[in-house]
């Protein structure tokens, strides 16, 4: 509790001194905080709510809208930007751009595919986005006609048939919500060369908007948790000026109102008082994770989220388990992307690479899931670590050349080491003050990272 209370005077004052988004945005305050707000939740109760989070590590995010038909590329127009950013950086008219959901129609869209790939890729939950900035709900929503179902030649609601293909594959259905809405014709833009119907990065509110648009976000985070029945309400688009701290705080309120077990992160609020269950640092990995709080890192595959079909900078398997690794060796999630095209299908590329993870999950899961952050105080010179209460995972990611493996010592005695992958041949090892030395074998089993485990005596 003491190291607590240290960490929110710290975070207090980095937040206060710091300033810059990305800060504010990767951190949450302790849940003390939430507790003022709905029935005080026990430590126990908050433990019990964030357990099967936690213990998932590993999540798919789907960034799917209106803005996979231009996938990119507007009038000739393309852009190095993210790709569900064109209302914004192609400065196109809500008139126009509401255009694109008559030529929006996932005839390819499989449900059943789409869960298989994060299952098999090792991922225990999906986020989807409900609706991004644009306004357009993918989903079939009682309160807008601007959703799928109303809006396109498509005529059906995608997001009931994942949620219940992601029930019976047994992962974990959440909804991305976004705060800015380009949409809502209360919003409008004032900036310069700007159409003021077009996507901005700020946008105002005509008088009184805001008040109507907060009772239409109710609605719509109504029907989504009655009909969809979500784990987690991912919210995002909170920098507008005119969304503050109160009325995150009011929306945490209401939304775990209508279902006390959901998750909420951080961007429900401003992080400044207040921010939800967990942190959410975006496109990087905290350098020594975020101690004392729940967080979660979110990572594109390529440079964007949402599809843009010329996009081909894609990451490699093995730095995308090699990201997973060193979240959870800091005691973090990873959220990565995918960005399906307007046809309703995952990108070959990204289909190809989760199923490289999935190999390596299927064989080093264990390593991954239910554990905490590594116990060795500095980074391991030769990867990363994760633990559990009775062992530690090596990750290895240089093999030694002489096949010695140096590990520090970490406070407990060893009962006995080997590999993940061939458990029962025990690794020859001489302990000392200064810790471990392992003896390996010539060539690692698998070049990206080689689990060794070290089942500790208490
Ligand atoms: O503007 C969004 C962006 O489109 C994307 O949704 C990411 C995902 O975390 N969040 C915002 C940028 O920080």
């Amino acid at each position: 509790m003491k190291q607590l209370m240290i960490t929110v005077i710290l975070l207090g004052s980095i937040l206060f001194f710091s300033q810059s988004n990305n800060v504010v945005r990767s951190q949450n305050l302790a849940s003390t905080d939430n507790a003022t707000l709905v029935r005080a939740e026990t430590k126990a109760e908050r433990d019990q709510r964030m357990k099967w989070w936690r213990e998932a590590r590993f999540g798919m995010f789907i960034h799917w809208g209106l803005y996979a038909v231009p996938a990119g590329e507007y009038k000739g127009k393309r852009s190095e930007r993210i790709g569900e950013w064109i209302m914004e950086w192609a400065n196109i008219p809500r008139a126009d751009y509401e255009k694109f959901a008559s030529q929006f129609n996932p005839v390819k869209f499989n449900a059943a595919e789409w869960v298989r790939i994060a299952k098999n890729a090792g991922m225990k939950y999906i986020v989807i986005t409900s609706k991004h900035h644009d306004g357009f709900a993918m989903y079939g929503s009682q309160v807008s006609k601007y959703d799928i179902v109303d809006a396109t030649p498509y005529h059906r609601d995608p997001i009931k048939e994942l949620a219940a293909e992601a029930k019976r594959q047994g992962l974990k259905f959440c909804f991305y919500y976004s705060i800015l809405d380009w949409h809502y014709p209360a919003v409008y833009v004032d900036a310069a060369g700007k159409d003021p119907t077009a996507g901005n990065r700020t946008t105002k509110m005509k008088p009184g908007g805001k008040e109507e648009y907060v009772k239409y976000m109710k609605a719509q985070l109504r029907e989504l948790i009655a009909t969809y029945d979500p784990g987690v309400l991912w919210f995002d688009g909170e920098w507008q000026d005119w969304w503050t701290e109160a009325d995150g705080k009011d929306l945490y309120r209401y939304v775990r109102s209508l279902k006390t077990d959901i998750i909420i992160n951080n961007r429900v609020g401003k992080g400044r008082e207040y921010a939800g269950d967990f942190g959410t640092p975006e496109q990087q990995i905290p350098a020594n994770g975020l101690a004392g709080v729940d967080w979660e890192s979110c990572m594109t595959m390529n440079t964007t989220w949402g599809f843009k079909f010329y996009d081909d900078k894609w990451k490699t398997p093995e730095t995308i388990i090699r990201n997973l690794i060193d979240i959870a060796s800091k005691g973090g999630n990873y959220l990565l992307n995918v960005g399906p095209t307007a046809e309703g299908q995952i990108p070959g590329p990204s289909i190809e690479r989760l199923a490289e993870v999935g190999k390596w999950m299927k064989a080093n899961g264990e390593s991954i899931y239910g554990t905490t952050a590594s116990p060795f105080a500095t980074q391991l010179k030769f990867g990363r670590a994760t633990s559990k209460p009775d062992r530690i995972y090596l990750h290895v990611f240089d093999w030694p050349a002489d096949g010695s493996l140096h590990v520090p010592a970490f406070g407990k005695s060893l009962k006995r080491g080997y590999l993940l992958a061939s458990p029962k041949t025990a690794l020859k090892s001489v302990e000392s003050s200064e810790g471990l030395v392992l003896q390996l074998p010539a060539a690692p089993p698998d070049p990206i990272a080689t689990v060794v485990v070290l089942e500790t005596k208490d």
